[in-house]
């Protein structure tokens, strides 16, 4: 697939969103730190980072407040490739094997990849929670209101209207906007 960039010449790649959370550490310099880390693997162009925003916990709720943002970015890697690298920084930044909705020095989820539906054992995309959570739908709609889930039909901003529980999440720094 691609686009043309302003001078007609051909940008490669896909367009997908990528959620950033973590509770443990210093969890905001974690995230800007993991933004940086995924905007310098090769075949990843970071495109835009949300707010970064403080988050109640989803889940169990004996741990920290966590801190979310999700990026846009341009890919030639596959779904995935882009899973196996965005593991490989979650285990840089010390993540290890944790339970399931527990706390986590770094997550790095991939909400959607172009309009592409993935269902294999370890891969679902879109992200099978995201239209039901406030901690990414906030800071989705903030950069990326437009997109449209490829499985319902719905827009981020039609999914956020739907969103019945909205509490929790309070922006904590303002997104330094295009990249
Ligand atoms: N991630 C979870 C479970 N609960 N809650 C918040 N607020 N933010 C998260 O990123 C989060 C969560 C599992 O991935
Ligand atoms: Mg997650
Ligand atoms: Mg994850």
């Amino acid at each position: 697939m691609g686009f043309r960039g302003e001078s007609g010449e051909e940008i490669r790649g896909v367009i997908a969103f990528v959620g950033v959370g973590a509770n443990l550490g210093d969890p905001a310099e974690g995230c800007r730190d993991a933004l940086k880390k995924v905007g310098a693997i090769p075949g990843i162009r970071l495109l835009r980072a949300s707010s970064l925003y403080r988050t109640k916990p989803v889940g169990p709720q004996d741990q920290p407040d966590f801190i979310n943002a999700v990026a846009e970015i341009r890919t030639v890697l596959s779904p995935q490739r882009l899973l196996g690298v965005l593991k490989e920084i979650e285990r840089g930044m010390g993540r290890g094997d944790g339970p399931k909705w527990g706390p986590r020095v770094m997550d790095l989820d991939i909400l959607f990849y172009g309009q592409d539906v993935v269902h294999e054992e370890g891969l679902r995309i879109p992200h099978p929670e995201l239209h039901k959570r406030a901690f990414v739908l906030i800071p989705l709609c903030e950069i990326a209101s437009y997109v449209i889930h490829p499985e319902f039909g719905v827009s981020v901003r039609g999914l956020m209207d739907r969103l019945t529980d909205r509490d929790g999440v309070e922006k904590l720094e303002q997104s330094a906007g295009r990249l």
